[in-house]
């Protein structure tokens, strides 16, 4: 908690450094002229660089919100019910059944509950999701937060991306390639709004969004977030599932790292 605050606190301060940078580079000519005035401003500018490397680094966090913010209809997309026969059963009976299976170079591989789940350390947060289609809704998700799941597993030294296997097929191909699946690298899985969310505005995460547990990837495109999570795999390469290029939507052309 305390280094999340930190990095709030680097958010604004790095935010209020590029103001003053460029408060004091608006009328510049004449202080420009001067050798004392040149040293200024390119120390400020040093500043402004800075601050704009930590502004836009990869630990910065996506905005929050205030609950008279959220969307009062959050469109579901994609899948809404996969049909796989096994997810059915497990939906028909609240999924009480259901494990996440966390495996791979993992030094305690694991199948949890989600009781399990729930006891394990969470994050609520108000985001806007952006589909890549050109849709945004703003949304409230509680969830587990990734990295501390992965803490729990134990990464071994040559762990490097997360690939989550979903329940859906969302295109029938014979090969089994159009199963749903993504994968993000570990500093978007440590990120501290990085979460397996089980609620959505404040109740337990609807079916048409992903139910039982879906990620939340806050500063990534709509597409990157799996939902219907069935099993996690941390991988040292994502070259071996389905075409090769790290998800669903990437072997059909859309970005790995699809930034926002
Ligand atoms: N398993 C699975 N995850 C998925 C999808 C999907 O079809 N199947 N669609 C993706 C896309 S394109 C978006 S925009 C979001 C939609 O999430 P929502 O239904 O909660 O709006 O889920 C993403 N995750
Ligand atoms: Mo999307």
């Amino acid at each position: 908690m305390s280094t999340e605050k930190n990095m709030i606190r680097r958010g604004f301060l790095s935010q209020a450094i590029v103001g003053l940078g460029l408060l004091s580079l608006g009328g510049c000519s004449k202080i420009a002229a001067t050798s004392w005035g040149r040293s200024i401003l390119h120390s400020v500018e040093a500043l402004t660089r800075r601050a704009q490397r930590l502004f836009f680094s990869r630990s910065a966090l996506a905005p929050e919100f205030a609950e008279s913010d959220l969307s009062p209809v959050f469109k579901a997309n994609g899948t809404q019910s996969p049909d796989d026969a096994h997810f059915q059963a497990l939906a028909a009976n609240n999924f009480v059944d259901y494990r996440l299976e966390i495996d791979g170079l993992v030094e305690r591989p694991a199948k949890l509950s989600l009781p399990e789940l729930r006891a394990l350390p969470a994050r609520e947060q108000i985001t806007r999701h952006d589909c890549v289609e050109g849709w945004s809704c703003i949304g409230k998700w509680k969830g587990v937060k990734l990295g501390a799941l992965l803490d729990s597993a134990g990464l071994k030294r040559n762990a490097r991306y997360v690939v989550f296997h979903c329940f859906d097929v969302l295109e029938k191909s014979p090969d089994g390639t159009g199963i749903y699946y993504e994968s993000i690298d570990l500093v978007d899985a440590f990120h501290p709004q990085t979460i397996l969310a089980y609620e959505m505005n404040g109740v337990t995460l609807p079916l048409a969004h992903g139910a039982p547990l879906r990620l939340r990837l806050e500063r990534q495109l709509g597409y990157k977030m799996a939902k219907y999570i069935r099993r996690i795999e941390v991988v040292e390469s994502f070259a071996g599932f389905g075409r090769g290029n790290g998800g669903f939507w990437e072997d059909r052309g859309y970005e790995w790292y699809a930034g926002i």
